[in-house]
């Protein structure tokens, strides 16, 4: 059983390894569990991301994608279109204002 669990973990790690690309995601207004929860959710939903995670004390995260199916301004624009800043980019104001109130920034 071992066996079997090492060589499918094997090639899972080899097929996986060509073409990916990880970045940092800097999420400086993520305030709770259930906003970093909705990103991990939303960014791993989109097609070419492989994994992602997102450290809430750390206000970041990491993702990582095959650059030949999805880049970096499509993952940011999805971060911004749930209400939350990313790498600089602002939020989209409207989805902003439609956060629950514990996830918007601190007044
Ligand atoms: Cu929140």
């Amino acid at each position: 059983m071992r066996k079997i669990f090492i060589s499918f973990l094997l090639f899972f790690i080899m097929s996986c390894s060509s073409d990916s690309s990880t970045a940092s995601l800097e999420l400086k207004t993520i305030q709770c569990l259930m906003c970093s929860a909705k990103i991990e959710e939303s960014v791993a939903k989109i097609d070419g991301v492989k994994n992602v995670s997102v450290d809430l004390k750390g206000q970041s995260g990491k993702v990582v994608y095959k650059a030949s199916l999805v880049d970096m301004s499509k993952i940011e624009n999805v971060i911004t279109g749930l209400g939350y800043d990313v790498n600089g980019k602002k939020a989209d104001p409207i989805a902003y204002q439609n956060l629950e109130l514990c996830c918007k920034k601190p007044q």
